[in-house]
């Protein structure tokens, strides 16, 4: 059995699945959508995903879209011997709290980081200077959420407890960009949250993603 993904090494939705994909040890090709030619907008990629995003995700005759339902529906269906159970599945209580913080990291975090990571990485590459209003309201607004995230990692390694999950890993790609940019004090000022991050962006899986947005972003910026 091998995954189709569909999407871009940079972007950070794409970046969130290939990591689950990784860490569960699944074998998966990464088939590349042209932003530039318009191609996600378009036939075949708009009957994947019909926002005209990425990624996609082919199982054998079923397609996927939206990055954190195709990661559930991975570590849900795939969990394979010797890979982390990232959803806690055996363990009503810990599963329960992994929700919790996948939904913070979807309802809080993201709404606050992506703002950020659009107007410094994406508007240039449109000719647009980043609005540094944009920016300020929502460094303030991720500064409130970290102090949230620092009380909770000062009583817990992890953020659903004392072990690796799908929420921690969620929140990889967008901080490995913002780790990349003056507001890398966000996570550094905040003693518990920037061990945690230096863990679990440590970890090889993970690494090897973030290589590969790396070294993507560098050849784009050629
Ligand atoms: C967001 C997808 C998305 O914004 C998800 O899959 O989690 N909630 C969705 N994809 C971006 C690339 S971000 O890495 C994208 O495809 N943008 C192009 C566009 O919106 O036209």
């Amino acid at each position: 059995m091998v995954f189709k993904l569909y999407g871009s090494p940079m972007s950070t939705c794409t970046a969130r699945v290939k990591a689950v994909l990784e860490e569960l040890n699944l074998k998966y090709e990464l088939i590349p959508i042209n932003f530039g030619t318009g191609e996600h907008k378009q036939p075949p990629h708009i009957h994947r995903n019909p926002f005209g995003q990425v990624p996609a995700l082919e199982d054998g005759d079923l397609t996927l879209f939206e990055s954190r339902a195709i990661t559930r529906y991975l570590a849900n269906n795939y969990h394979s011997s010797g890979a982390p159970d990232l959803l806690k599945k055996n363990d009503r209580k810990a599963g329960g709290v992994v929700n919790v913080w996948i939904e913070v990291e979807s309802q809080q975090f993201n709404p606050a980081i992506s703002p950020i990571f659009y107007q410094i990485f994406v508007a240039p590459r449109f000719g647009a200077a980043p609005d540094q209003n944009i920016i300020k309201d929502n460094v303030d607004k991720l500064a409130k959420i970290l102090d949230v995230y620092e009380a909770r990692l000062s009583k817990c390694k992890y953020l659903a407890g004392d072990f690796f999950s799908l929420a921690d890993l969620h929140h990889i790609p967008y901080t490995y960009y913002l780790m990349a940019t003056p507001h890398a004090s966000l996570i550094n000022s905040r003693p518990h949250v920037k061990a945690w991050w230096e863990d679990i962006s440590s970890r090889t899986d993970c690494k090897k993603v973030t290589d590969d947005m790396q070294a993507a972003a560098a050849s784009a910026s050629k």
